[in-house]
């Protein structure tokens, strides 16, 4: 048997002791830069998210204020370049992700909205006029942006909405109803996508517009730490400069939803992370039957499954993301990156869930609030049916979805 001197010169032991929270070392695939924004990032959630939020999620509220927050991190709109944005990479913007929703699936939400559903299509849409007014008080976080896309009647299938702008004279007036527009109700701009005669179009919609209300979505049992809103239009009368230029058609909302898909990638990894720790530090500590429940076989088999696929999903999320770095990556890359990262984090949540046993259903651990969550994650931004398909498509070439 070779000893361990023997061992380390080959190259095939290591002295240290394996990180169970770092598995495989990626840290050391990160650059410094990437590193002190992922530490900087768990450091705010440690800090600003963690004591609070039992009692947001119990209590159903979202802290508007760690808006202006994130913004001084430089976490809004950081992957954007100009007009106050941080202008970090991908993998940058994706450890954010997954360090916020480490803290509640919540936070990542609002600095997915913010940053890829609403600053997204004003900077790569927009006009030079529309940009400079809002993107710089958008990264400041003094201006929280919404994504209007989805409605009661159409989710998966954006294509057929019914909220429609016409033109009267030079203005445009929109009528219609978006339903489940995460910051909807504490929004000061709305980015609405509306059918026109001319094919979809984005609409920028200042709170205050004649016609536009929002009304909160109550009795949420997931994401309760998040604002759910419906946005009402009704004859919403808005001036030509309103309109994004830059884009006509459903690949202009698709395209930001690749974006926010992205940082989910990410940030489900997160959830998982929290959920696992806490399920790993519960089982040397909870004794049963005269041992740790850890020492255990089959808990040990639910820690190792655990540890597997999230190492997996963290090398999966930094790969698309060194590809969207490099300008190679497809939104059906993406696609694969969230259907398997969201599966398998709620996976990991419910396993977490058996391990801490009556304790995994009170909101004294992470762990149910994490797969509540989950839920919610596992459906928006394309369901994982639709992501299914979406891949369905890439392999066969033949669309499945009607
Ligand atoms: P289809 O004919 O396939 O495409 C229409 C045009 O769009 C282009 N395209 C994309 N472009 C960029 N990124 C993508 N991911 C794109 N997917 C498609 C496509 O190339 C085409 O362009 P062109 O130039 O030929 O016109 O469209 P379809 O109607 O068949 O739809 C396909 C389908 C089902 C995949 C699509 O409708 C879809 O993705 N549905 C899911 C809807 C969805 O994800 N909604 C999310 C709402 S926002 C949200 O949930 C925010 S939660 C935020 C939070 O709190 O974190
Ligand atoms: P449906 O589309 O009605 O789907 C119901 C079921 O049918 C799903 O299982 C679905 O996968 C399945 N299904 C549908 N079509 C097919 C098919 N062709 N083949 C097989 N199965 C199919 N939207 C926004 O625009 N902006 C936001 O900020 C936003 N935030 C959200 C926040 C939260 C907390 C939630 C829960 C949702 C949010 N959404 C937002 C909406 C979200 O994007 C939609 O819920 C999602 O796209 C699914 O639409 P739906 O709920 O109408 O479900």
């Amino acid at each position: 048997m070779a000893t361990t001197e023997a061992r380390r010169a080959a190259g095939t032991g290591s002295p240290a002791a394996l990180d169970p929270l770092d598995f495989l070392d990626v840290d050391a695939l990160l650059s410094d830069e990437e590193r002190m924004i992922r530490d900087a990032t768990r450091g705010w959630v440690r800090d600003r998210i963690l004591p609070g939020i039992e009692g947001w999620f119990d209590r159903g509220e979202f802290p508007t204020e760690v808006a202006g927050e994130l913004g001084q991190l430089g976490l809004l709109g950081m992957h954007l370049t100009g007009y106050g944005c941080a202008g970090t990479n991908a993998v940058s913007y994706g450890l954010a992700c997954m360090e916020l929703e480490a803290g509640d699936s919540g936070f990542r939400s609002f600095v997915s909205v913010q940053g890829s559903l609403a600053m997204f299509p004003i900077w790569k849409f927009g006009s030079e006029e529309q940009k400079q007014e809002w993107l710089p008080r958008m990264a400041a976080g003094e201006v929280i942006g919404c994504f209007g896309l989805t409605e009661p009647d159409f989710g998966s299938d954006p294509s057929n909405m019914r909220t429609a702008a016409r033109r009267e004279g030079p203005d445009w007036v929109l009528n219609g109803t978006k339903m489940w527009i995460t910051s909807g109700g504490i929004a000061g701009l709305a980015v609405v996508w509306a059918r026109t005669d001319e094919g979809i179009r984005g609409f920028l919609v200042p709170r205050g517009t004649p016609g536009f209300s929002t009304k909160d979505i109550e009795r949420k049992l997931s994401l309760r730490a998040s604002v759910t809103s419906e946005l009402v239009l009704e004859d919403c009368r808005l001036p030509e400069e309103a309109v994004l230029p830059g884009v006509t058609g459903l690949k202009g909302p698709l395209s930001c939803l690749s974006e926010a898909r992205y940082g989910i990638v990410w940030g489900a990894m997160g959830a998982a992370r929290s959920c696992y720790q806490t399920a790993l530090e519960y089982a040397k500590s909870r004794v049963q039957f005269g041992k740790p429940i850890g020492g255990f076989q089959l808990t040990q088999e639910k820690l190792a499954d655990m540890l597997v696929e999230l190492n997996k999903g963290v090398l999966l999320a930094l790969h698309l993301g060194r590809m969207k770095d490099e300008g190679r990556v497809r939104p059906e890359h993406v696609s694969l990156g969230k259907l398997n990262n969201v599966r398998e984090a709620l996976a990991i949540a419910r396993q977490a869930r058996t391990i801490l046993g009556a304790n995994g259903i009170t909101l004294e651990y992470p762990v149910i609030r994490h797969m509540n969550n989950l839920e919610s994650v596992l459906t928006y931004e394309g369901t994982s049916e639709i992501h299914t398909l979406i891949l369905g498509q890439a392999i066969t070439g033949l669309a499945a979805f009607d």
